[in-house]
């Protein structure tokens, strides 16, 4: 017993503490040879010795156990140190995040209209009917509505084709002056090199008193935001149509490729369309039933704003994942 208690002591690896554990409870082993030479003691003592042998065996078993865990312990943190990892360590390899070149231009945009106080709100991207084109100067059966290419779902809803719902949705919500912009994901039936069926854009609205608000007003906080866009740009209004807006009108800025003398990126017109405008129809504000109140809009689309700054030719790219392309930003 004691033999055996010291070779435990003395065991220096779990695979030693198994030998020993042989050496002990095996077929072979010491405690099966003295339960066998029992047959050869007395009658009287064999419940004797049956009892010790059962003491001496249920000792050995926890000196053994705890030996072993006590070594796997040692084991496992001697293999820790060996192949353990120094998170401190500096690695040549490690790749830094950078902002998407869709969502750096969104918050650039959204920097300028909220430091002229405009507020930034969201809404569903999946809307209805009402939202996304009635309330919007759309109705049933209008040929506009056959600018926007929409996915439907089976029970009415549909994905917003702009973010115009947003501003329903607010002007339902609170009373005028509203001063807001909404950005967000949008969805049309689109897939070429200048169109992806989900953008972004960024809407934006201001209602105020009748008579408070004017063409003016638009055109001057348009032009302080494309020159904070694009720098020292020219920039022009050309009257278009909308159907919630009238009258409306087209922005252009002077060709940063080729400062407006005519090359393939502005088809040789010096001029690059950048984003649409118009004072708020009154079809609009009796939709939501706001009576006595003006206001202006504008519209713009954020991947065509980042494919100019960043000169990017194909807009698909952008939606793609390429690290090489992405890395470049
Ligand atoms: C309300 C009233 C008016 C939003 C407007 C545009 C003009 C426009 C396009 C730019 C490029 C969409 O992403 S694009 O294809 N948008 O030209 N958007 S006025 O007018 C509104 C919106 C909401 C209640």
């Amino acid at each position: 017993m004691t033999e055996w208690i010291e070779k435990i002591e003395k065991a220096d690896s779990p695979a030693s503490i198994e030998e020993i554990r042989v050496g002990i409870f095996g077929k072979k082993g010491v405690l099966a040879k003295a339960f066998a030479e029992m047959k050869n003691a007395a009658n009287e003592d064999k419940a004797k010795i049956a009892k010790e042998l059962n003491e001496q065996k249920a000792k050995l078993n926890t000196l053994l156990n705890e030996k072993k865990i006590i070594l796997e312990t040692a084991a496992l943190q001697e293999a820790m140190k060996a192949e353990g990892i120094d998170v401190s360590l500096f690695s040549p390899t490690s790749e830094r995040g950078a902002t998407h070149p869709v969502m750096d231009t969104m918050d650039r945009v959204i920097e300028y209209f909220s430091n002229l106080n405009f507020s930034v709100e969201t809404g569903p991207m999946v809307e209805d009917d009402f939202h996304n084109f009635e309330a919007l100067n759309l109705p049933k059966y209008h040929p506009a509505r056959d600018m926007q290419d929409t996915f439907y779902f089976k029970d009415e809803k549909l994905l917003r084709t702009h973010t115009s719902p947003v501003q329903i949705r607010t002007m339902l919500n609170t009373q005028p002056p509203i001063r807001m912009i909404a950005p967000g994901s949008v969805f049309r039936r689109d897939f070429d090199i200048t169109h992806t069926p989900m953008f972004h854009q960024i809407e934006g609205l201001l209602v105020d008193e009748k008579g408070k608000v004017s063409f003016a007003n638009l055109k001057f906080i348009l032009e302080g935001f494309l020159h904070h866009m694009f720098g020292d740009v020219e920039v022009r209004f050309r009257p278009s149509f909308f159907p919630f807006t009238e009258p409306s009108a087209e922005v252009d800025i002077s060709c940063i490729f080729c400062e407006g003398k005519g090359c393939r990126i502005c088809s040789k017109t010096g001029w690059l369309e950048v984003l649409g405008c118009g004072i708020v129809d009154p079809n609009v504000f009796d939709a939501v039933g706001y009576k006595n109140v003006s206001g202006y809009a504008f519209g713009l689309g954020i991947e065509r704003f980042a494919m100019l700054i960043h000169q990017i030719p194909d807009l698909r790219s952008l939606f793609e994942g390429d690290m090489r392309l992405l890395e470049q930003f």
